[in-house]
Order: C-alpha cells, then sequence, then structure tokens
C-alpha cells in the first residue's frame, strides 16, 4: 500500500474535554466532517494508511496530558495545536465568528471590524503552521477545513512548496458586493491565503463562482473554466456538496431504540400533526421568521388548532457573543407569546427544547414528524435536511426547505421556499400538511435516490479524486522559470553561435503595457540596446508585433532591425521596404467597425484601434468584470458575423481583434527560418499571440523560447518580467 500520510486539519479536534465533577472527561464528537472522513478512508480508493488530525483540542498543554490516554483510539492520530484562551478568543469569537461568519452569511451588520482580531486570526493560524511543519514532508496532502483557517495553505505553501494541498469551505462564499466590504488587505490575505491550496473547494457552483469574482476583483486573476494560474501554480476552483452517510440514517428508521421513541412521541402527540426543526442557536437558521410564519398560518387556519404542535429544537452555540444570547431572548419571547397567546390550557402550539438531543432522538423525531421546517436565512449546506430524507426509510414526510441553503440545490424535490417571505412560508406548511401520501412519496424517493448516490463518501472521494488530478495536471502543465543553470546555458548558446535569430515581441515585452498604447514608446535604453545587438553580424533581430506598420517604422525606422507588423500581416527586412505578406480583401472593415463601436459605448473606457489589416477592440481601462463580459459577447457576436468571411477573430491581452484568416506570428516566422538557417533562435513575447511563434519553436533544438510572466504556456522557459 502507498504510504502516502493525510493532514486534516480543522479549528477543533474531533473530541471535547470536559470538566464532570471535577473530572476531566473526553468525549468523542459526532460531526459531519468526523463521518465523511471515516467512511472515505474505509473506500478503496483512500490512498492513505497514515492519517492525522491537527485542530486546536480546548485545552492547554498541562491539561493535555492529563487526558491524551483517554482520547478514543481511533484511526486518527491526533495532533493538539495549543493556543492562548486570550488570543483564541480574539482569532475564533473575534475575527472568525464576528466578522467572517456574519459577512460570509449575508449579515453586514453584525460584523465588527476589528484589526487587532484579524492580527491574532494570522498569529493563531501561524500557530497551525508551525505545529504542521514540525510534522510535514513534501509529499504530504493536507486537507484543511473552513473558514477559521483561510489563510494557512499559503502559509504551508511558503515553507513547504511541494505539499499537495486542499481547503474546503463549509459556509457559503459571498458574492464580491459582500465580500468587499472587508478592508482591503484582509481581501487580499484571505483570498492568496486560499489560493496556497491546489484544490479549493466550495458547496455549490455560485459559491464558488463568487469566490472567483472576488479573486479576479481584488487580485486581478482571471479564470480558464474555473482554473487559475497563481503563483506558477495552477489551482482548480470548483463544487463538492458534502453529504451525510445515507445508510446509517436510513437504518436508524428500524433501530430498535428510534423504533420505541417514535411509538412513544407518536402516542404522547395523537391526534395532532407534528411539525419539527433542529437548529444550532444562530441568527442565519431563520429561526424568527419561521415561528412568525406557523404562527400566521394557525391564525390564518383555525381549524388546524389542537391539531398541530411544532417541535422546536436548538441546540446551545456561541453564546458567550451577545448576538447569539440575543437571538436567543428573541426566540424564548416569540415562543412564550405564540403559546401564551394561541394556545389553550390542553394545547401548547410549540414544544420548545432547547438542548442537545441524543441521535436517537433525533432520529425518532425525523422520523415521527409530518414535516420538517428548514428555513435558514442562509446555509453553507445544511446537513439536518438531507438526514431528515435519508430517515424517512417509510416514503413519508415533507421536507420544507429554503432556498437560501445550499442544500435547495440538490433537494429541489422539496418544497422550497424564501425564508424572508412570511406569506408564502405559512401557505406550504399547509400545502405540507395536507400533501397527499403518493406525492410525498415520490418527493421523499427522488430525493433520496439523490442522498444516496451523492453521500458523504462520494463527496471525500471526489474531492480527494479531483485533488490528485491538479497535482498531475500541475505536472504537465510546468511553468518553468529560467534558473541560473538555463541562464548559463542560453549565454553559452549564444556566444557559440555563428548565426542567431532574435524575435521579440514589443508590448508587454520590451516595454509594459500602458493604458493609452501610444504612451508606450520606447526609451533611449531599449533603442540603444536593440541598435547594439542588431549591428552585430551574426544578429538577425526581427520586432514581431501587432503594432501596424506605420508606428513601428516611426519608432525603430532608422535602427537596422527587421520588422513583422499586425501580427504578420507585413513584414519590412533590415534594409527593404514593406511589404504584404498576404492576400487580403478588406471590404469587411466598416462593419466590424460598427460592431466594435456598439462595444465602445456599453462599456466606457474601450476604443477601437483600426489597423491596416485589423481592427482591434482595447479593454485596459475598462472595469475589470464588465470588459470581460463584453469582450466575450462581441466575440459571440463577430462569430456570427464572420461566419464563411475568411476572417478571425482573436482574443489577445485585453483585446478583441479580427482580422484576416492565414495570418499570425507562427506563419511569419516559418516563412523566416525558410529563408535561412540559423544556430540559435531567440523569442519572446508575453500575449496569446505569441503561442504561435512558440508553437513554431517548440522542436527547434537550438531555441530558447521565453514566455513573459507566470503564465502556462507553449514557451520553453518563463521569465516574470
Ligand atoms: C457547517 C455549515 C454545512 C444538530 N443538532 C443536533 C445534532 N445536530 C447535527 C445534525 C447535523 C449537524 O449537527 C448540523 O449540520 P449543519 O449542516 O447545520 O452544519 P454545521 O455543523 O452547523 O455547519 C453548514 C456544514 O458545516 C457541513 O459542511 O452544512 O451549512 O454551517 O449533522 O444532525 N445531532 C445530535 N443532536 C442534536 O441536537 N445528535
Amino acid at each position: 500500500m502507498n504510504q502516502t500520510r493525510l493532514f486534516i486539519v480543522s479549528n477543533r479536534l474531533p473530541f471535547t474535554i470536559s470538566n464532570d465533577d471535577n473530572e476531566l472527561v473526553v468525549k468523542p464528537s459526532s460531526g459531519g466532517l468526523i463521518t465523511a472522513m471515516d467512511s472515505y478512508l474505509q473506500t478503496e480508493s483512500s490512498r492513505f494508511s497514515d492519517v492525522h488530525w491537527v485542530g486546536f483540542a480546548g485545552c492547554g498543554p498541562s491539561v493535555w496530558e492529563k487526558v491524551k490516554k483517554d482520547v478514543p483510539e481511533t484511526t486518527y492520530q491526533f495532533h493538539p495545536v495549543f493556543i492562548f484562551k486570550e488570543q483564541y478568543e480574539q482569532y475564533y469569537n473575534g475575527f472568525s465568528n464576528s466578522i467572517i461568519w456574519p459577512l460570509f452569511h449575508y449579515f453586514p451588520s453584525f460584523a465588527e471590524y476589528n484589526e487587532e482580531h484579524f492580527e491574532q486570526y494570522l498569529l493563531a493560524n501561524e500557530h497551525f503552521c508551525e505545529a504542521l511543519c514540525r510534522m510535514l514532508r513534501p509529499g504530504d496532502t493536507v486537507w484543511i477545513h473552513d473558514y477559521h483557517l483561510m489563510p494557512l495553505a499559503k502559509m504551508l505553501r511558503t515553507r513547504l512548496p511541494e505539499l499537495t494541498i486542499g481547503f474546503f469551505l463549509h459556509i457559503p462564499f459571498p458574492s464580491f458586493e459582500i465580500f468587499r466590504m472587508l478592508p482591503r488587505k484582509w481581501q487580499e490575505s484571505l483570498l492568496k491565503g486560499m489560493l496556497g491550496a491546489d484544490l479549493v473547494g466550495f458547496h455549490t457552483i455560485d459559491y464558488a463562482t463568487h469566490f472567483l469574482q472576488s479573486v479576479l476583483m481584488t487580485l486581478g486573476l482571471d479564470n480558464d473554466r474555473h482554473l487559475l494560474s497563481y503563483d506558477n501554480r495552477l489551482v482548480k476552483v470548483d463544487a463538492f456538496p458534502i453529504s451525510i452517510d445515507f445508510n446509517n440514517f436510513h437504518q436508524a428508521y428500524n433501530r430498535e431504540n428510534v423504533v420505541q421513541l417514535r411509538s412513544q412521541l407518536k402516542e404522547k402527540l395523537e391526534g395532532q400533526k407534528i411539525i419539527f426543526s433542529v437548529d444550532r442557536l444562530d441568527y442565519t437558521k431563520g429561526v424568527s421568521n419561521r415561528l412568525r410564519a406557523y404562527e400566521l398560518f394557525l391564525k390564518q387556519n383555525p381549524a388546524y388548532r389542537n391539531k398541530v404542535v411544532f417541535v422546536l429544537t436548538i441546540v446551545p452555540s456561541r453564546d458567550t457573543i451577545v448576538k447569539y444570547s440575543e437571538r436567543k431572548r428573541m426566540i424564548d419571547e416569540l415562543v412564550s407569546r405564540l403559546n401564551g397567546e394561541v394556545g389553550n390550557i390542553q394545547w401548547q402550539p410549540v414544544i420548545y427544547r432547547y438542548c442537545n438531543l441524543p441521535f436517537e432522538e433525533m432520529l425518532a423525531l425525523y422520523t415521527a414528524c409530518d414535516l420538517a421546517l428548514i428555513t435558514p436565512l442562509r446555509d453553507g449546506m445544511n446537513l439536518v435536511a438531507k438526514e431528515f430524507v435519508a430517515s424517512r426509510k417509510d416514503g413519508q414526510g415533507v421536507l420544507v426547505l429554503s432556498e437560501m441553503a445550499g442544500a435547495a440545490r440538490e433537494l429541489t424535490d422539496a418544497l422550497v421556499i424564501n425564508p424572508n417571505d412570511i406569506i408564502e412560508m405559512a401557505q406550504r406548511i399547509k400545502d405540507g400538511l395536507e400533501m397527499a401520501p403518493d406525492e410525498q412519496q415520490w418527493r421523499i424517493q427522488n430525493m433520496q435516490r439523490r442522498v444516496e448516490n451523492y453521500n458523504v463518501k462520494t463527496w471525500a472521494d471526489d474531492f480527494m479524486t479531483e485533488l490528485k488530478l491538479v497535482k498531475e495536471k500541475q505536472e504537465g502543465f510546468q511553468i518553468f522559470f529560467m534558473d541560473q543553470h538555463s541562464k548559463r546555458e542560453l549565454l553559452d548558446g549564444y556566444r557559440r553561435a555563428k548565426s542567431r535569430l532574435l524575435l521579440l515581441d514589443y508590448d508587454g515585452t520590451l516595454v509594459q503595457h500602458v493604458g493609452d498604447p501610444d504612451k508606450a514608446v520606447p526609451g533611449q535604453n531599449l533603442r540603444r540596446l536593440l541598435k547594439e545587438l542588431a549591428s552585430r553580424e551574426e544578429n538577425d533581430v526581427y520586432l514581431i508585433s501587432g503594432r501596424s506598420s506605420a508606428w513601428l517604422s516611426k519608432h525603430f525606422g532608422d535602427l537596422p532591425v527587421a520588422m513583422i507588423a499586425e501580427h504578420g500581416a507585413r513584414l519590412k527586412q533590415q534594409d527593404g521596404e514593406w511589404h504584404t505578406e498576404i492576400q487580403t480583401h478588406n471590404e469587411w472593415k466598416a462593419q466590424v467597425h460598427s460592431i466594435m463601436e456598439m462595444y465602445v459605448r456599453r462599456c466606457p473606457g474601450s476604443f477601437i484601434e483600426e489597423k491596416d489589416f485589423s481592427i482591434v477592440w482595447h479593454y485596459r481601462n475598462c472595469n475589470v468584470e464588465q470588459g470581460k463580459l463584453r469582450a466575450l459577447e462581441l466575440i459571440s457576436e463577430l462569430n456570427e458575423y464572420l461566419h464563411h468571411r475568411h476572417l478571425q477573430v482573436m482574443k489577445g491581452h485585453k483585446i478583441v481583434e479580427v482580422r484576416n484568416s492565414g495570418i499570425d506570428k507562427g506563419t511569419s516566422i516559418r516563412k523566416v527560418l525558410q529563408k535561412k538557417q540559423y544556430d540559435f533562435i531567440f523569442a519572446a513575447g508575453d500575449d496569446r499571440t505569441d503561442e504561435d511563434m512558440f508553437k513554431m519553436l517548440v522542436d527547434q533544438r537550438q531555441s530558447y523560447s521565453i514566455k513573459v510572466g507566470p503564465d502556462a504556456s507553449y514557451a520553453k522557459f518563463n521569465l516574470h518580467t
């Protein structure tokens, strides 16, 4: 078996240490993550034989020494991270739960911006990094979980660049309009932190798209079908909807103590329909609106009085944070008002419990109820919805589910509601309670098929397989930055050669891209350098550019260089005249110009450049998102027009260009190479149009092709500038 080691990293280790009657007790947790990992590690495809779990233990080193012998023996080796109480408070209650949690769940007014909390959040992540680095080796795989540890992947990558790192976010990633509310420094730190991973996973495609948009807007990094090239690495961003252990919940229906508890419950609540919900105490769960909708339903449907009961369970959580204790008070008040005003001596409309239910009792409630009312205002996924569906082996029961939960993307046969629409919710409660048994059955069974097929094992397996694939892809898609050795080789090759060809792109290679292309004129140093290179007898220097022949002549006409203009449409030898390389026709230009004018109006800051053989729409000065979108629209509109017209449309660096077919830098240098043999070829370029030139040189042994910038390329090497 392959001895690859896996390190799972989460804020907390999957057990709790409590002080019961002055005795320290260790209790295993039964969270979704541990279930996921347990079932994944039993699969055939799991490559890991040595699995470690790193997280905060909830205690300091001295307590840990006392309890570590009591930690349940499992597949995992547990490694505690120790963080001082005060720091943990600022990292966990502060930054994680009073900034990221509210903001990412679309509660911007609850977010408390505090620089000190951000600093402590970074420091706590450094502690995790330190603890991990003491154990990690380059070939290890690390899977980091959730919003507490967003900067960690980058910290690890800096220390151990060869690690395989996956990051999964369990909460929503909000739209850029929300994300941008964070100070810019924090935005960059979180995004770069996550991009330290090789694979970044979310529950839904929406969250992945939001993340990619934030990466574009904040870091200016675009993606190609969810693949990003960042820091000389390929990073994949995708959706992996977490799920549950379907069989465990499905089979629990017949478990003896569940059957017993269910019949006790039904007996006690006989003659009444049962509505059920269970949530952690949290303002994101939409409990107040749920109670208001239930109240409205009772008011609108008096016939249901005495005939329905809502078993509302709230699990204590984070109640030291003010916003949570406030929420608790609000729910307490709403429940007592409802019971007091709507109920009577014999009938209590809400049975309210504030506790942690034992598993069997929760299953008894899942399987006894007529309707599960799951109405979060925002929720990354919501596993309760999936657990309810899986547990209904009887094929009965109705799920009313908020469209704001990630689970709604998959459980489309639920009665989907908007949690802010009290009227709709009240109506759906009625519809659900009156739904015919055969409709309940087909809806539940459809949803069961989905949860059974894509269960927690599939989720973990899918993520890990994708992580392995990205790593393999990275190897084939290497970006080879020139090292000292290859630089020496290049210089030796140059010195030895008797005839050299130097092919130099202009914009982005010899000069920086600037807002106005007319301002990108060559400076004295560059002109002197070109002159010196071109004056050597062994050298043929070609400037090979998308610029027009007139522009190139104006700035380089006096130098002893050859020039290729408009991506190969025109060529001028060192002391010859310009001549056109292909037969062209230009009657298409007026029409293309008028299409592009429309896009200039629709995209402020963009402009048109007309050259002899092509027309270019530039959008480098526009809003990034708008420019990108309009460019795609323009390309598709142009493609329709260009159909059957022997023209090509091409996307370059912040440009869309239309030109006659058969013109590209590759074709023009083939002609150069046909005329003369060289024993040293050097080509440099930064743009997509330069790829044609690099492709042409792939098989030329004596060639050095250089992509300027960090993107993958046909060029043999990359250089940053
Ligand atoms: C995050 C995201 C995402 C709850 N009460 C009791 C109890 N539970 C169990 C449920 C379920 C889990 O806790 C809660 O599931 P959620 O999906 O609500 O997840 P969270 O842990 O709050 O948090 C969420 C999830 O991560 C996974 O990625 O779905 O959106 O916020 O498994 O069964 N279990 C028992 N008694 C209870 O009283 N035994």
